[in-house]
């Protein structure tokens, strides 16, 4: 392992004013999302979309990688240049979704464990030759009747660690991604509490796996109540419970924290992030890695139609800028107003 090279991808990755793209949808997940906007989903399509994203100038300034699925890392463009290209030529990273998905943890009722480690080795090694300089992973926790379990906890945690170790020692940095879904009615106060044991399970399995924090992007969920919960709560509180619980469990090791929207409206994932870099005085880079807060604007206005990429390309670039400023504790509503 190259821990010097590795901190230098992370370090990138984080970069002030950028973050990353969650372009990793696997073919159901953006068949959900293609449902909504009128759009088949056929390979075509899937390349056509993510082809109108990663050719937009925007991506130069603000998009510091992308998260790729594994149909994507391989796909051309209509001209025949790889999709990895595009990004490259942005000076941007190509990034691999390396996990399997999550799946029924046995023994734990409605819980899941994420899978996909075997041959995992091999995949990086094939990953890595296609030009992937990281890789993500994700566990999933839901608040409800009783969960998370422990068991739910510790063995996602100790999954994560054993992607992350393996991601390390094949030159890719691992972006660990533990995510307490917003689903459901539980208050602030739960998704805080939950968040934190959750945190505090993954860095200790990545200590016993070896994983070295200066190579790994941390990806949480930000500590907001479920979205069915009655009170919702400050973007101040939010940002402030965030950074507390980030200051609790994260070692300044880490080079940066990227949070994923997690079903947010694009407004609250960008003031969020704002209001928790106004804060200021922070050990690690606080960015964004948003997929669908970055897209359903695009999507919206492209709707499949090769005469709205112009229009899908100046929505992906308002919210590219707005969430930049954001990385930066930047942005204000003026900004968001001024869609150019
Ligand atoms: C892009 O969506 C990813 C999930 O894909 P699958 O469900 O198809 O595996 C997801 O992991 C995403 O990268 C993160 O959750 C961030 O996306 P959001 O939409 O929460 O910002």
């Amino acid at each position: 392992m190259n821990l010097i090279e590795l901190n230098a991808i992370a370090k990138k990755m984080v970069a002030p004013g950028k973050g990353i793209l969650a372009a990793d949808e696997s073919t159901g997940t953006i068949k959900k999302r293609f449902d909504k906007i009128g759009v088949e989903n056929t390979e075509d399509n899937r390349r056509d979309y993510r082809e109108m994203m990663f050719r937009t100038p925007v991506m130069k300034q603000h998009i510091s990688g992308v998260i790729l699925y594994d149909e994507t890392i391989r796909q051309k463009a209509r001209d025949g240049t790889t999709l990895v290209k595009l990004i490259q030529d942005a000076d941007s990273i190509p990034g691999i979704k390396v996990d399997a998905g999550a799946k029924k943890l046995a023994g734990a009722p409605n819980e899941t464990i994420t899978e996909g480690l075997d041959g995992l080795r091999e995949r990086y090694q094939e990953y890595h030759k296609l030009g992937a300089r990281f890789a993500k992973w994700r566990g999933v926790y839901e608040i409800a009747e009783g969960n998370p379990s422990h068991d739910a906890i510790h063995a996602n945690a100790h999954a994560l660690a054993r992607y992350a170790a393996l991601a390390q020692e094949n030159g890719i940095v691992p972006i660990v991604e533990p995510e307490l879904l917003m689903d459901g009615a539980h208050t602030i106060e739960a998704c805080e509490g939950v968040t934190e044991w959750i945190l505090k399970e993954v860095f200790q399995e990545l200590y016993y796996a070896g994983v070295k924090l200066e190579g790994i992007i941390l990806k949480p969920n930000m500590i907001v109540p479920g979205m069915k919960c009655v009170q919702q709560n400050s973007v101040e509180e939010v940002a402030q419970r965030t950074v507390t619980v980030l200051k609790r469990c994260v070692p300044a090791a880490v080079p940066g924290i990227a949070f994923l929207s997690g079903g947010q409206s694009d407004l609250d994932a960008t003031a969020h992030l704002d209001a928790m870099n106004k804060i200021g005085g922070l050990p690690w880079a606080l960015t964004f890695s948003y997929g669908r807060a970055l897209q359903a604007a695009p999507q919206a206005a492209w709707a499949g139609k090769v005469d709205n990429v112009a229009k899908a390309q100046a929505a992906f670039t308002h919210r590219a800028r707005m969430n930049g400023l954001a990385a930066l504790g930047k942005w204000d509503s003026a900004a968001e107003k001024n869609a150019s």
